[in-house]
């Protein structure tokens, strides 16, 4: 079976729905065929400043959320990536590899620092998109399930594993972004030609896995919407309500044109209204999974403490054949 591989930061307290229809979803689908490891990408988290106790929680609120939405731990090796050194490993004999340059042209860090300043972004953002890099390469993955937003980061994974083995010798398999176009873009509600976003959206343009039903469903409502009146897919003139649709296609499997024609004639308000009856159905168990799942701690920590021991053997085998390769003498 082919692997995947893909991860997520512990960076908020819950999970939202452009992580979830723009990722997530894929990766509970793509356990069905493939092989998965799935991490808690706390090494990333700390690239902007973290409370110690919260990440430490919102780590395991991560878990929590992946099992909560259909992870399997027999089918997956769902893990913490501090918790496999590997990764810290591989990073740097990569940025070894990356030029200065081709660093400075990733544009999410271009975004991410451009409110402080570059000066005030650590080193640690600037090279994230290579360490993202060892985070893939190390387990060899046909595909990466992820949003169009990491679409770069993957092109320079791919650069990378293409220099390595060719500089040295074949290593690395190069892996395929798995991106389905209809979410690979959710968009803020309040702001629908922006990407729905922790860290730049309001919190009315965010809809969180685990708001409360009632908060979920008054965001959808308050959902800004274009001018005019006709339900129509339209992202170009319509970004609002197409965003609604794209949303409203995923959670029930619906198709847009049939939504479209159960709207006809209708106004802004009845998708809404309908749409966050939808979104309540859908995050009112979710919510009720996650918070069982986090009152058994142990059961998580286990989840987590054997995905590591699985995937940290996979590790292992790739930076040993790497660490060969460079030319690092052997430990004896
Ligand atoms: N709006 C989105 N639409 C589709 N996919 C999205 N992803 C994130 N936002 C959207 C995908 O979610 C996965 C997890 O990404 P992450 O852990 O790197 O989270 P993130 O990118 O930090 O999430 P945010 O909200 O976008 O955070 P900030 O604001 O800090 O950048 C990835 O596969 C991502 O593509």
């Amino acid at each position: 079976r082919p692997r995947v591989l893909s991860g997520i930061q512990p960076t908020a307290d819950s999970f939202h729905f452009g992580n979830y229809l723009g990722a997530l979803r894929q990766w509970v689908d793509l356990q069905e065929e493939h092989q998965p490891f799935f991490f808690i990408a706390d090494l990333h988290a700390i690239t902007v400043e973290q409370d110690p106790k919260v990440l430490r929680q919102r780590t395991l609120r991560a878990a929590a959320q992946l099992l909560a939405m259909g992870i399997d731990p027999d089918r997956s090796a769902i893990f913490v990536q501090s918790q496999v050194p590997e990764h810290a490993q591989l990073g740097w004999v990569l940025q070894c590899l990356t030029g200065f340059g081709e660093a400075r042209r990733m544009t999410q860090f271009k975004d991410k620092s451009a409110k402080g300043g570059e000066g005030a972004a650590s080193v640690g953002l600037f090279t994230y998109p290579i360490l993202q890099a060892a985070d893939i390469l190390l387990y060899r993955p046909a595909y990466v399930p992820v949003g169009e937003d990491q679409r770069q980061h993957l092109e320079l994974t791919r650069d990378l594993a293409q220099r390595f083995n060719s500089r040295y010798k074949k290593t690395f398999r190069l892996p395929e972004p798995y991106i389905l176009k209809a979410t690979a873009k959710i968009t803020d509600l309040q702001d629908p030609t922006s990407k729905m976003s922790k860290s730049a959206s309001s919190p009315s343009g965010i809809v969180e896995m685990l708001d409360e039903p009632n908060v979920s469903a008054k965001k959808i409502r308050s959902a800004v919407t274009d001018s005019g009146s006709e339900v129509r897919f339209d992202a170009e003139e319509k970004p609002g309500v197409s965003n609604l649709l794209t949303i409203y296609s995923a959670l029930t499997g619906r198709e847009i044109p049939d939504l479209e024609e159960q709207y006809a004639g209708r106004g802004y308000g009845d998708l809404k209204k309908d749409l966050a009856e939808v979104v309540v159905d859908f995050v009112t168990p979710f919510r009720a999974r996650t918070l069982e799942l986090l009152d058994d701690r142990t059961y998580l920590t286990e989840v987590l403490r054997r995905g590591a021991e699985q995937a940290g053997a996979v590790a292992a085998g790739t930076l040993r054949d790497v660490y060969d390769r460079v030319g690092f003498a052997a430990a004896g």
